[in-house]
């Protein structure tokens, strides 16, 4: 190409270059630190995100040679980076993130951290997932899945525009299941999508062993396949074949319920974490609001030898949107589809804000079997909602008075109104 003159800057291209090379580079090497401001006793959230758009190499956005882009122009902007897929190999962690440019299509991109709470890297270049004999029109929120059959599977969302939309209808989507596998990261193998008796697929995890010699899918059915009796939410099916994935029937696994964190909707988050206690989940559940959606992260235990059987149901959301993760492109939104587990049992949790921005979570398998173990369930009405605190403050005074702890009395007597102290 003809050289050109750099007129549009002035000839300040290289000196502009040089500052934005050198905020990535600050950005890139900011520590992360435990949000001090943050206290449940369950998990701790961090000061920072762990991924932003502004992680993103500045290769993937500008034009770096001026005989082409005088102006230093961000020429393929990048509009969010969220909704990571997980994985632990050594002691590096894999994020398989979705990107979205500024055109609103998103494509999966690959970052890793050692430390899994900072330092986190994007490799050279997107992933290019191959496409199969129905063209993708976009691809979202994988989740990535070590098989005990030896391959890393990634399940994610494909979407094409609805082939019976009427003219006219630039909107209506059909969004199914999309399977890849590999051995290495890097060399992905597109299998057919998954194949159910509903006609939109979302939210589908693979569950990492086999059952009965089968492959077990966490499913969320939608449009007409909730049958009379059924509610709908989260499902659960099997395939003999996962290179050609038909799951014949499904049947759910958790239901969204009515006045819940999962009134409208729900989802399956990660694959499972397996514990001694059984087959600890991460989930997400929407409830509309006069402001629009709320997604919340939430969590349930399902058993061992039954995965597909609940057996603990901790009432309430795990996680909602917290002081700047209520704000973005699609705000009050908190997703989740990415865990990792270090050999000691500290988990990482990688949650995604609004739809713009990905952060962690830590907490541990221990303490998060307590949380869904001794979690009241949600009792379904106001009455029972008051019933379960008022058993939980006339414990705390019992014991408190019983103690004769001169904290635990303190507490009770700033928090609660003289009567309670009333003598016996
Ligand atoms: O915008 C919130 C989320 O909406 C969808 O999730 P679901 O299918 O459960 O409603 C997905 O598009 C997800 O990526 C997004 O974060």
């Amino acid at each position: 190409m003809e050289h050109q003159p750099v007129l549009g800057t002035n000839g300040r291209f290289h000196q502009q270059l040089a500052l934005l090379v050198e905020q990535h580079e600050a950005l890139l090497a900011r520590r992360n630190s435990v949000d001090e401001d943050w206290y449940n006793g369950l998990y701790d959230r961090y000061r920072h995100p762990v991924l932003t758009q502004a992680h993103t190499p500045l290769l993937w956005r500008y034009d770096i040679d001026p005989r082409t882009n005088p102006f230093l122009i961000e020429r393929l902007g990048v509009n969010a980076v969220f909704n990571p897929g997980a994985l632990l190999l050594g002691e590096t962690v894999y994020l398989m993130c979705r990107v979205e440019g500024y055109d609103r299509k998103s494509f999966f991109a690959m970052a890793e951290s050692k430390t899994g709470i900072d330092g986190f890297r994007f490799w050279s270049h997107p992933v290019q997932i191959p496409p199969n004999d129905t063209p993708d029109t976009n691809l979202y929120d994988m989740r990535l899945v070590r098989h005990e059959d030896g391959w890393i599977y990634g399940l994610f969302c494909t979407e094409r525009h609805h082939p019976n939309a009427p003219p006219g209808d630039t909107s209506s989507a059909l969004a199914q299941c999309g399977i890849v596998r590999t051995r290495d990261l890097k060399t992905w193998q597109r299998l057919p999508d998954l194949q159910t008796t509903s006609p939109q697929q979302r939210n589908v995890v693979l569950h990492p062993t086999f059952i009965d010699g089968r492959y077990a899918f966490y499913t969320r059915p939608q449009d007409g396949f909730i049958e009379p009796g059924q509610q709908g939410g989260i499902g659960w099916g099997l395939c003999d074949d996962i290179t050609r994935a038909v799951i014949d029937e499904e049947t759910t696994l958790d239901p969204k319920v009515y006045h819940t964190i999962k009134e409208l909707k729900n989802g399956a988050g990660p694959e499972p974490v397996q514990t001694p206690a059984g087959w600890l989940h991460i989930a997400h559940g929407v409830r509309a609001t006069a402001a629009g959606l709320r997604y919340v992260l939430y969590a349930f235990l399902c058993d061992l030898e039954e995965p597909h059987r609940v057996t603990h149901r901790p009432g309430g959301y795990l996680m909602a949107p917290w002081h700047a993760e209520r704000v973005g492109d699609v705000s009050n939104v908190v997703f989740c589809n990415g865990v990792v587990v270090r050999p000691g049992g500290e988990m990482l949790i990688y949650y995604a804000s609004s739809d713009t921005r990905i952060h962690v979570a830590t907490t541990t398998v221990t303490k998060m079997l307590d949380y869904v173990m001794h979690t009241p369930e949600d009792g379904g009405t106001s009455h029972t909602a008051a019933a379960q605190r008022i058993d939980l403050i006339d414990k705390n005074i019992a014991y408190a008075k019983a103690s004769g702890n001169a904290l635990l009395q303190r507490i009770v007597r700033h928090t609660t109104a003289p009567e309670a102290l009333a003598p016996d």
